[in-house]
């Protein structure tokens, strides 16, 4: 047996998964869960790095409690990133996507690149908290912190130079910043250049599988080997889809992704005007996506409705949804009004007032909008895949959090009219997981990995049945 352990930061929590692999299986066992909620430091919504630093020693403490573990690799969402100084050290925290202010930058980045350019160097979807940005609104308003940087990482490389000392940029994480060209996939010397960047602050990028270096001896863990996985959760979780190309998915967590693996980045019209990114995935495939609002809006409800001393399970929850008959409002899931944290009720309803539908009142109507919507919006992205790549994909993969909902998967099969195959659950951690084998040489390639995908969980299959969202 062979255990990995994976460290996945999400954004209802971060967990310590160990991977144990054995006869052809892989079983998946936490070990350690803890809040990732963001601070407030020098008045910036940030990651709150020694605290979580601390977490993943807890984790490390507790696998190693009950396993003997080789390897382990951090992965995160994308975008985000530390700023180390001359010295090695991290300067501040780093700021957390959903506080940062990049409207004024991105009024001006026509100063710099025409939009039509940016897409073509970088592929990537235009979204203001992307890496590209950030680092400008940081050169605007803390001129001082963005001038002492000597380098910069994305967060789980942060992590793993926390761990090991060594400072790499792992591939698809750094796909994520708007600073990497499609096709290559390294750094863009045009980006760099057209914005006046220092090359010198991007670290090297290295292929998924490498291995790093190990858990520094003062950390008193004995060897364990730090390894670069995919590091951008969206990229693990992927991996993890078993599944023959070409082939639809939707990484359901906190963000939708919708979209599809492919061998080459798609640039053309369709693509920019959709706003569709094509980010790295293993082995360099691209992949070809939307990145839309996810769970957040039903996370963000339940956390309001907690508030007010009402805690409901996600299985209670989609029962009241089910047992709510009347028709909802529906809203754009990705309207900047749903971004940051706050009470999700009030925006529904200006929305709803706003566009004229019914407006909800009881806590189902609510949660029913919510994934009525995002079903809604899947259905749309979906056309916007297919037209953009020209295939047609009769069946979606869901993988993630929300896969584990039987209520969400057979409506998103309704309203999308394909077959929805859900799972794993747990797509992110096992992607994580499944680099760390092939590094090790237990698992030779991407193709076994995804056959051991299959026969390690269950897939469950919702065909569509005909409804009516709206009249
Ligand atoms: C998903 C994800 C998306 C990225 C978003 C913000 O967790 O990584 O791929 O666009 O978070 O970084």
């Amino acid at each position: 047996m062979t255990n990995v352990l994976a460290m996945d930061f999400g954004a209802s929590s971060g967990r310590a998964i160990v991977g144990c692999f054995e006869n052809g299986k892989i079983n998946l066992v936490e070990t350690h869960r803890f809040a990732n909620d963001p601070i407030y430091f020098e008045d910036k919504l940030s990651w709150d790095i020694d605290q979580l630093f601390s977490q993943i020693k807890v984790g490390l403490k507790n696998s190693l409690a009950k396993y003997e573990i080789t390897s382990l690799g951090v992965d995160t969402w994308g975008v985000d990133f530390g700023l180390i100084d001359e010295y090695g050290d991290l300067i501040g925290m780093p700021m957390h996507y959903r506080g940062v202010k990049t409207e004024k930058i991105l009024t001006r980045i026509s100063d710099f690149i025409s939009l039509q350019d940016l897409y073509d160097s970088t592929g990537n979807q235009i979204m203001k908290i992307n890496t590209l940005f950030q680092l400008l609104s940081i050169r605007e308003y803390y001129p001082d912190q963005y001038f002492k940087t000597r380098k910069i990482l994305m967060i789980s490389d942060l992590f793993n130079y926390m761990l090991t000392g060594r400072m790499a940029s792992e591939r698809s994480i750094a796909s994520t910043t708007q600073l990497t060209n499609p096709y290559s996939k390294d750094w863009s010397k045009k980006i760099i250049e057209n914005f006046n960047l220092n090359a010198q602050m991007l670290p090297p990028i290295v292929n998924e599988g490498t291995q790093l270096g190990s858990i520094r001896k003062s950390l008193n863990f004995g060897d364990i080997k730090v390894i670069n996985v995919c590091q951008h959760d969206t990229a693990s979780a992927v991996l993890s889809i078993p599944a023959q190309k070409p082939f639809l998915f939707i990484s359901c967590g906190t963000w939708s992704l919708v979209g599809t693996e492919l061998d080459h980045p798609i640039l053309n019209k369709k693509a920019l005007e959709y706003n569709l990114t094509n980010e790295s995935g293993f082995d360099k495939t691209t992949e070809f996506l939307k990145n839309c609002t996810g769970l957040w809006i039903v996370q963000e409800l339940k956390r309001n409705y907690q508030a007010d001393g009402m805690a409901w399970s996600y299985e209670q929850i989609t029962k009241m949804v089910e047992e709510t008959t009347n028709k909802t409002c529906l809203i754009d899931t990705d309207d900047d009004l749903f971004n940051e944290p706050g009470d999700m009720r009030q925006r529904i309803v200006q929305y709803s007032k706003a566009t004229q539908q019914a407006i909800p009142e009881h806590p189902g109507e609510f949660f029913k909008c919510a994934y009525e919507s995002l079903a809604q919006k899947y259905a749309e992205t979906i056309d916007e895949i297919e037209d953009a790549t020209g295939e047609s994909y009769q069946e979606i993969h869901v993988v993630g959090g929300g896969s584990k909902s039987d209520y969400f998967c057979q409506l998103i099969a309704n309203v999308t009219k394909r077959n929805v195959l859900a799972g794993p659950a747990e797509a992110t951690a096992m992607g994580n997981v499944l680099i760390q084998l092939i590094s090790l040489g237990e698992i030779s390639d991407v193709s076994e990995a995804r056959r051991i995908v299959s026969n390690s969980v269950t897939i469950k299959k919702f065909a569509p049945l005909k409804i009516k969202l709206v009249e």
